[in-house]
């Protein structure tokens, strides 16, 4: 059993809201069979026991072995050795595709020049994740889910 600090919806403490890394997490326990319970943290009110868990005041953040650990990479990589069955570790070749598309996401919602560039790109990335997911899908490594597909898929459904 693990522990998994998550953000709530404002002011309802109840409900999870759309953090794509916390999602991650999550996505990862289910498809590994891990069994978690939730923390349920106001980040615009950050408690001071969270703070204790996650100095840097971020979701997600895990309880393993005693131990608080914190950011998605590393998380995901933790629970791969701790519960490595069912493995979901990407074909090497594949295990940066769709990287860049978060950024590129993030670059488009900031951007405020309409030629600067940024839709163009965003839209490369899509394109290209599209087309690399025709050929060689239903998920980015072929026949099964891996790490890859749960890292991208909380950002793409934003
Ligand atoms: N690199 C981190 C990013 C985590 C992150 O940015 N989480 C956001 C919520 S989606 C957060 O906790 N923001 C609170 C804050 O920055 O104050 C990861 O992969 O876990």
């Amino acid at each position: 059993m693990i522990e998994v600090c998550v953000k709530q919806a404002v002011g309802e403490p109840d409900v999870l809201v759309d953090c794509p890394f916390t999602q991650r997490v999550l996505l990862t326990s289910e498809e590994k069979n891990i069994r978690y319970m939730m923390h349920s943290v106001d980040l615009d009110n950050k408690p001071q026991w969270f703070l204790e868990k996650s100095p840097e005041g971020k979701v997600p953040a895990i309880k393993l072995d005693d131990k608080w650990v914190t950011d998605s990479d590393v998380i995901v990589d933790l629970l791969e050795k701790n519960y490595p069955e069912p493995s979901l570790a990407p074909k090497p070749e594949f295990a940066s595709m769709g990287c860049k598309l978060f950024p590129a996401f993030v670059n488009f919602l900031k951007s405020k020049d309409p030629n600067d560039g940024a839709e163009k790109a965003l839209l490369d990335e899509l394109n290209a994740l599209e087309g690399h997911l025709k050929s060689h899908g239903p998920f980015v490594c072929g026949e099964k889910v891996t790490a890859v597909d749960l890292s991208l898929a909380p950002k793409l459904t934003i």
